[in-house]
C-alpha cells in the first residue's frame, strides 16, 4: 500500500498536463498541446520543427487518404530534385514576384564555391515544367498529371509557429497539363472537391470553398481556389489550394503539344497543394483544456485499453481479458493500443491518453471481467458507459462514428458563430476588433479596394464562395457596385 501511494505522489509531480486554458491563452495553449501530446518538438535550427512519430503518423494517414483519392483519378507520383538552378527560378521571376526574399540558397559544394547557386525548392513549378516540355509532344500525352510528396523550404522572417509557420514543411504538390482551358477548369474543381472531402469527412473541419481575390491569388495563376477554415480564436486558416494556371507557365517554359487538328498549342495547366499545416488546424479546432482531441478517422490510435488491477491475483485475469479484447479490435481493423505498462497507475495513463487525444478509452477491471463487461469513455464529451463484452465491436464502431460526427458538428457550430454579415465599414471594424471571425460583406472585387481594407484593418479577403449571390448592391467599403459576397478575416 505504501509503495502504491509513493508511486502516485511521484507521478503527480512528474506528469505535465496542459497548464493553461484554451479560452484564456490560446497561443500558449496551442504550443503546449503540440509539444506535450508528442506531436512535434522544436529543432536545433531556428524556425524548424521535428515531427515526432505520433505527429508523423497523422501525416501518414492524411497522405494515405489523399494519395488514394488522386490515384483513383489519374494522378501518378514522382519525385523531382530538391535543388533548383538559379536560372530556372529566374525564368519565372514575375510569377514568383514577392516570394524571392524567402528563397534559401546553396552556394557551396564542400569547400568549392558553386558556379551557379542552387535554390532549395520553395515550390516545384520551374523544375517540373522545364521537364514537362520534353515529355509532352502530342494530344495523346494529355491529360498529364503528376504529384509529389516532399519537403519545402521558405525562409520565413516572421515568428514561427509549430505546424503553421516553419521554414521547412511537408506537402504534396500536384501539377497537371490539359488540352483545353475547360479541362483545366474541371481539374481545379475536382482537386478542390477531393481536398474538401479529406478536410471535412476525415479531419472533421468544416470549410468555406471558393475563389481567391485578385490580391490574394497566386500571381502565376488565372485564378486560385481555396478552402478556408476558422480557428477558435477568430483567425482564418487556409487548408488547401488549387490553381488554374492558364497558359502562363506553358508559354514561359514552352510546353506545347500537337493537337488533333494538326496545330501546335500551349497546354493549359493546374497546380494544387496541401501541407502539414492542416495538422495545426486539427489541434486548434478540436483540442480542449486537457489536450488534443483527434477525429477517429485520422487518429493513430482510435482506442486505448487500460487494464485496472491492484492485487497480484487480479492482474492475471484482467490482463488476459485486455489482451483478448485488443485482439478482437485489431481483427476488426480498429486501431488500438493496450497500455499494460507496469510503472504507471491507471489514473496517470488516463491523463496521458487524454492529452494525446485518443478518441475512445476502454477500462477493464476485475469486476468487469466477472460481469463480462467493459467501461467505455469518450474523449470528446467525457461520457462513460458500461457495455456488455459481446456488444463490444458493434458499440465501439458506432461510437467512433458518432465521435467523428460530433467533432464535425461542434466545429461547424463554431464556424457559423464566427461568420458575421456586415454592410458598412463601421460595423466591419467593430466586429473585427471585438470578435474577429469571418466578416461576410458585399464587395466590389477591386484590387485597390482590398489593398485599402488590408492597410486600414489588417483583414484580407480569405474567400469568395462559389455561387453565393449578392443581395446588397453596394460595396461595404467603397460604395461602388457590389459584384460578390466576400469573406474577410485576419489570417494565420
Ligand atoms: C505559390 C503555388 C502552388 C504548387 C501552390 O500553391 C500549390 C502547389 N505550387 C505556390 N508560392 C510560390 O510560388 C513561391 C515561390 C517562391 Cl520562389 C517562394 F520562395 C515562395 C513561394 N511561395 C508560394
Amino acid at each position: 500500500m505504501l509503495l502504491r501511494l509513493e508511486k502516485v505522489y511521484k507521478e503527480m509531480s512528474e506528469q505535465e498536463g496542459v497548464t493553461v486554458k484554451k479560452s484564456e491563452d490560446f497561443s500558449e495553449w496551442y504550443t503546449q498541446v503540440v509539444l506535450k501530446s508528442g506531436l512535434a518538438d522544436y529543432a536545433p535550427v531556428k524556425g524548424c520543427m521535428i515531427i515526432r512519430p505520433y505527429g508523423y503518423s497523422i501525416w501518414e494517414k492524411i497522405r494515405e487518404i489523399f494519395d488514394g483519392m488522386i490515384k483513383e483519378t489519374g494522378v501518378r507520383n514522382a519525385y523531382f530534385p530538391l535543388f533548383i538552378p538559379e536560372r530556372l527560378l529566374k525564368k519565372e521571376a514575375e510569377h514568383f514576384e514577392g516570394f524571392t526574399p524567402e528563397v534559401a540558397w546553396v552556394t557551396m559544394g564542400g569547400k568549392r564555391k558553386l558556379e551557379e547557386k542552387l535554390a532549395v525548392r520553395p515550390t516545384s513549378e520551374t523544375i517540373m515544367y522545364e521537364t514537362f516540355s520534353k515529355w509532352i509532344r502530342s494530344w495523346r500525352d494529355l491529360p498529364f498529371r503528376v504529384n509529389q510528396w516532399c519537403n519545402i523550404v521558405r525562409w520565413e522572417t516572421k515568428a514561427t509557429k509549430l505546424f503553421l509557420r516553419t521554414r521547412e514543411f511537408l506537402w504534396q504538390e500536384g501539377h497537371t497539363c490539359h488540352a483545353t482551358k475547360e479541362e483545366a477548369d474541371e481539374e481545379v474543381r475536382l482537386r478542390l472537391e477531393q481536398y474538401e472531402k479529406l478536410v471535412e469527412e476525415y479531419l472533421a473541419i468544416p470549410v468555406i470553398a471558393g475563389k481567391k481575390s485578385e490580391g490574394e491569388k497566386f500571381a502565376g495563376a488565372l485564378y486560385t481556389t481555396t478552402l478556408e477554415a476558422m480557428m477558435p480564436d477568430g483567425r482564418a486558416l487556409q487548408m488547401a489550394t488549387s490553381h488554374h494556371l492558364g497558359q502562363n507557365f506553358s508559354k514561359a517554359f514552352g510546353i506545347k503539344f500537337l493537337d488533333k487538328d494538326g496545330k501546335g498549342k500551349h497546354v493549359w495547366q493546374t497546380s494544387w497543394g496541401l501541407s502539414t499545416r492542416t495538422i495545426g488546424a486539427l489541434v486548434m479546432v478540436h483540442g480542449d483544456d486537457k489536450g488534443l482531441v483527434l477525429p477517429p478517422r485520422v487518429a493513430p490510435y482510435q482506442v486505448v485499453i487500460v487494464p485496472i488491477y491492484y492485487e497480484k491475483g487480479e492482474k492475471k485475469v484482467v490482463l488476459k481479458k485486455a489482451k483478448e479484447i485488443s485482439k478482437r479490435l485489431r481483427k476488426e481493423d480498429i486501431r488500438s493500443v493496450l497500455d499494460d505498462r507496469e510503472e504507471y497507475t491507471p489514473g496517470w495513463k488516463f491523463n496521458e491518453w487524454e492529452l494525446k487525444g485518443v478518441p475512445l478509452r476502454i477500462e477493464i477491471g476485475p469486476k468487469d471481467v466477472k460481469n463480462e463487461q467493459v467501461v467505455l469513455a469518450r474523449r470528446d464529451n467525457s461520457e462513460k458507459k458500461v457495455i456488455k463484452e459481446k456488444e463490444l465491436i458493434r458499440v465501439v464502431k458506432r461510437t467512433l462514428e458518432d465521435i467523428q460526427k460530433n467533432l464535425f458538428k461542434k466545429a461547424k457550430k463554431c464556424l457559423e458563430e464566427h461568420i458575421t454579415l456586415v454592410n458598412d465599414f463601421e460595423e466591419f471594424k467593430e466586429v473585427l476588433e471585438k470578435k474577429r471571425g469571418f466578416l461576410k460583406a458585399p464587395w466590389c472585387g477591386e484590387l485597390k479596394c482590398e489593398e485599402k481594407i488590408k492597410e486600414e484593418t489588417g483583414a484580407t479577403v480569405r474567400v469568395i464562395p462559389f455561387e453565393e449571390k449578392v443581395k446588397s448592391s453596394k460595396c461595404f467599403f467603397c460604395g461602388k457596385k457590389a459584384k460578390c459576397v466576400a469573406y474577410f478575416a485576419k489570417a494565420y
